[in-house]
């Protein structure tokens, strides 16, 4: 009798200390999407790599493809390819080509409009304090990173920039505690 006490005892203090995953799935859509990133060569050259990384781990994104290099003409042509008409091309292939980036892939629930979010608008002294743009950086030809701006975007940017091989397929155990 004396034992079994002990054991219901030692039993019942564990539940209550050990943390419980959470089993519920509220506000969580279940759309986990892939999206192209990249630190610009303005984000390498002022030392940002690392804060610009630490903000999306941070918010939860899961890194799943990542290379330092430098972007050469044909890419970045094809890269901003929907801006070919717009005055600001020529200094936008100039500037993208100008020094290494850092190209990722990153994942989440929503993660292509969520990252923009983080990014805050194009135009960094109209960006939102609290975003990468809006803390970190204040001219747009200078706005320190990319993000894909729509699912078809994402597809065809992460396509252009990665071989399927360079994707890393591994689980996190703290995903159970972020969606
Ligand atoms: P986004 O990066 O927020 O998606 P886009 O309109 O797609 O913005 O423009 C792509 C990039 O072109 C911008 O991030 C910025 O670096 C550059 N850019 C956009 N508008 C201008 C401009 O008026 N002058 C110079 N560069 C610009
Ligand atoms: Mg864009």
């Amino acid at each position: 009798m004396g034992i079994w006490k002990t054991i219901r005892q030692k039993k019942r203090k564990t539940s209550q200390t050990v943390p419980v995953k959470p089993g519920h799935r509220k506000g969580q859509t279940g759309l986990t999407e892939q999206t192209f990133v990249m630190v610009k060569p303005d984000g390498v050259q002022r030392g940002l790599v690392g804060e610009i990384i630490r903000r999306l781990e941070s918010k939860g994104f899961k890194l799943a493809a990542m290379k330092f290099m430098l972007i050469d003409r044909n890419l970045a042509q094809k890269h901003y390819a929907e801006h070919a008409d717009k005055g600001f091309f020529q200094e936008l292939i100039a500037f993208i080509t100008s020094g290494p980036v850092v190209a990722m892939v990153w994942e989440g629930e929503e993660a292509i409009a969520s990252i923009r979010k983080l990014m805050g608008s194009t135009n960094p002294r109209e960006a939102a304090p609290g975003t990468i743009r809006g803390d970190l950086a204040i001219a747009t030809n200078f706005n320190l990173i990319h993000g894909s701006d729509s699912t078809a975007a994402a597809k065809r940017e992460i396509k252009l920039f990665f071989d399927p091989r360079e994707f890393c397929d591994y689980s996190r155990n703290l995903d159970s505690w972020i969606k």
